[in-house]
C-alpha cells in the first residue's frame, strides 16, 4: 500500500513521495527463495474400498455414523439410474482430485447425465441440508458440485480439489432412452509429507500410539505446496497454525525446506510497513490477505524461526529473515504503556488478537504473556545470529513487563493473572504468563490448577489453545495432567470417530461452530496436530 504524501515545500514545489516499503530491496529475492522451496507434491492414486449408508445415531458424533453395505462392484456393476445414490468409503481422510468413468450400458446415450457429488470428511456433513446456509463464511466452502457429463467412456476428472473421505453421487438427471453405470472411482491423493516418521516405544499406551497415528495423518493432509491450515477450508498459510505445523514437522516428517517456503513467502508478503499479514495465498500469484493482521500470529513468526534455525542451523536464511523479527517486536513494544503493560489503547489502530475460537476471553493478560515469550525467543535468537547488539533493550523489557505483569495483574493471594477490567479468570491467562516464564515451576501448577478448577474461569475452546494449555503443564512439571488431558481431548476426538482432528472440539457440544454452521468447520485442521509433536518430543511422558 503506497502512501501518497504532498509535500509542498517553501510554497514554490509540489513533490510527490511515497511511504517507504521498509523490505523493498529484499522482497524479490524473498519470494525467488520461497519458490526455489516449494516442494514437488507426491502423487498416490487410491481406491474407495466400499459402499456405505448414513445412519442417524444420537449417540454418534454429530448425530451420524456410517455403516459399510456393499463393496464397490456393487456400484461399478449395476444401473446407476436404477441405484440413483450412492455413498464411497475411501477408508482415510484423503485430499486430492476425483475421476471416474461412465458407460452406457443398454443403447446409445442421446443425453448427457447430470450428477450431484458430495465429499465429507465427517459423517454428519453428508447428512446435514446445506441450503438454506446459515453460515458465516463462504457458501462455497461445502463439497458439493454438480456436474453435467456427456462423454462416455473417458476419464473424468473433477477439476475442484476435495479433502474428504466418504464421496456421495446422487443422480439428478438421466435420459428415458439408455442406461449407464459408473466405475473407475479415483482420487489422486497428494501431499508434501514423504519423510518416514519415527516408531514409537513399545511401552506407549495404545491410545496414544493411536492419538500419534492420527495427529500424523492430519499434518499429511495439510503439508501442501505450503502448510495449509485446512485442506478443505481455508486452505492456506496462517502463521498461528504454521508455527505449530513446523514444530510437528521436525519431530515427524522433517519437510524444513517446506517450513523455508513458508518463511520467505510470509516475509516476501508483508505489508510495506514491516507487518506481516496474518494469512497469505499461492495462486495464481503469491498474495497476502490484504490488511488481515492478527499481532499474536505476527509475534510467531518470530518463534518459528528460531525453531526453524535450531532444527536445521540455515543460518543464511535467519540472517536473511532477521529485519522481519524486528519489525514484529517494534511493531509490538508500540502497544506499551508507561508502565510496561501491553494496552490495545496506547495506540489509535486496530486490532486483532486470535489466542482461540472464544469470544468471553479477555486476551489483555494471554498478550502480555506472549509478547514476553516473543521477547525472550527473539533475544535466544539474536543471540545465535550475533544479534545481541542490535537489540539489547529487548532482555530488559521482557524483565520490565513481567515485573508490571505480577505488580498490575496478578492476585498472590489467589495465585492467579487476571485480566482486563473485568479481572477475568482464564486458563489461557495462566498458560501465556506461564511460557513466558514470569511464574516458578510450582507457581505456575498452583495458577494452572486454580484456573482449571475454579467454575467460573473461561476454558480453552480450540485444539490450538489446547496445544499451548499442555505446553504450559509441560514446563511447569505438570505431567501426569498433560498426559491426561492429551488423552482426553485428542482421544475424546479419536473415541467419536475423528480421521483427522478436528478445527474445534468440545466434549460438551458436537456441533460448536465458530461459523454459525457446523458442515463447514475443518475436520482435519493443522493446529489440532500437534500431540505428535509431544508424544515425540517427551518420550518419557508420553511413550510410558
Ligand atoms: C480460521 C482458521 C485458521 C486460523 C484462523 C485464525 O480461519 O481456522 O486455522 O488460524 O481462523
Amino acid at each position: 500500500m503506497k502512501k501518497t504524501l504532498l509535500i509542498l515545500l517553501t510554497g514554490l514545489f509540489i513533490v510527490t513521495t511515497s511511504a517507504r516499503d521498509v523490505y523493498q530491496t529484499q522482497r524479490h529475492s524473498w519470494l525467488e527463495k520461497a519458490e526455489a522451496a516449494k516442494p514437488v507434491l507426491l502423487k498416490t492414486i487410491c481406491n474407495p474400498i466400499c459402499l456405505l449408508k448414513s445412519v442417524h445415531d444420537s449417540n454418534a458424533f454429530q448425530g451420524w455414523k456410517m455403516e459399510r453395505i456393499a463393496d464397490m462392484d456393487s456400484l461399478y456393476k449395476v444401473s446407476f439410474k436404477t441405484k440413483k445414490e450412492a455413498i464411497a468409503d475411501f477408508g482415510r481422510h484423503l485430499t486430492g482430485n476425483i475421476s471416474f468413468r461412465l458407460k452406457a450400458i443398454d443403447n446409445t446415450p442421446d443425453a448427457p447425465v447430470r450428477l450431484k457429488f458430495t465429499f465429507a470428511e465427517v459423517p454428519a456433513e453428508l447428512n446435514t441440508p446445506f441450503d438454506p446456509y446459515p453460515g458465516v463464511l463462504s457458501r462455497a466452502w461445502l463439497q458439493d458440485e454438480i456436474m453435467t457429463i456427456s462423454q462416455f467412456d473417458d476419464e473424468i476428472t473433477i477439476p475442484r480439489r476435495f479433502a474428504f473421505r466418504y464421496m456421495k453421487i446422487e443422480l439428478l438427471g438421466a435420459s428415458p432412452y439408455f442406461d449407464f453405470s459408473i466405475s473407475g472411482i479415483t482420487c489422486t491423493a497428494t501431499t508434501s509429507a514423504i519423510g518416514i516418521t519415527q516408531k514409537l516405544a513399545d511401552t506407549t499406551p495404545p491410545v496414544i500410539k493411536e492419538i500419534n497415528r492420527v495427529s500424523l495423518e492430519t499434518l499429511k493432509e495439510c503439508m501442501q505446496s505450503v502448510y495449509e491450515d485446512g485442506p478443505k477450508r481455508d486452505r492456506r498459510l496462517w502463521i498461528g497454525d504454521f508455527y505449530l505445523q513446523s514444530q510437528v514437522n521436525t519431530y515427524s516428517f522433517k519437510n524444513h525446506n517446506l517450513t523455508k517456503r513458508c518463511l520467505y513467502l510470509l516475509a516476501a508478503l508483508a505489508a510495506d510497513d514491516g507487518q506481516l499479514h496474518a494469512d497469505v495465498f499461492e495462486t495464481p500469484i503469491p498474495h497476502p490477505q490484504l490488511g488481515v493482521h492478527c499481532l499474536d500470529y505476527s509475534l510467531l513468526f518470530n518463534s518459528t524461526l528460531l525453531e526453524y534455525l535450531k532444527t536445521t542451523n540455515d543460518k543464511e536464511t535467519a540472517l536473511d529473515l532477521w529485519p522481519v523479527v524486528q519489525n514484529q517486536v517494534k511493531y509490538a513494544l508500540g502497544f506499551l504503556n508507561g508502565n510496561n503493560i501491553f494496552d490495545p489503547s496506547v495506540k489509535k489502530e486496530s486490532l486483532w488478537l486470535f489466542f482461540d475460537w472464544n469470544d468471553k476471553l479477555d486476551k489483555t493478560v494471554a498478550m502480555q504473556g506472549l509478547l514476553i515469550f516473543t521477547l525472550n525467543n527473539s533475544c535466544q535468537l539474536a543471540r545465535l545470529l550475533n544479534k545481541e547488539q542490535e537489540v539489547k533493550e529487548w532482555a530488559t523489557i521482557s524483565l520490565q513487563m513481567i515485573k508490571a505483569a505480577k505488580k498490575e495483574m496478578f492476585v498472590p493471594k489467589q495465585g492467579v493473572f487476571l485480566s482486563g477490567n473485568q479481572h477475568q479468570l482464564s486458563q489461557l491467562s495462566q498458560v501465556w504468563m506461564i511460557l513466558s516464564g514470569a511464574l516458578t515451576p510450582s507457581e505456575g501448577q498452583k495458577a494452572l490448577k486454580v484456573a482449571i478448577e475454579s467454575p467460573i474461569s473461561i476454558y480453552p475452546v480450540a485444539p490450538y489453545a489446547y496445544h499451548y494449555l499442555i505446553e504450559a503443564m509441560i514446563k511447569c512439571n505438570m505431567k501426569n495432567e498433560a498426559k491426561k488431558l492429551l488423552i482426553d481431548y485428542w482421544g475424546g476426538m479419536v473415541n467419536k470417530g475423528a480421521d483427522t482432528f478436528w478445527e474445534v472440539y468440545d466434549a460438551k457440544n458436537d456441533y460448536l461452530s465458530p461459523y454459525s454452521f457446523y458442515p463447514v468447520n475443518s475436520y482435519c485442521h493443522a493446529w489440532s496436530c500437534t500431540p505428535a509433536y509431544f508424544i515425540q518430543k517427551y518420550p518419557d511422558i508420553f511413550q510410558k
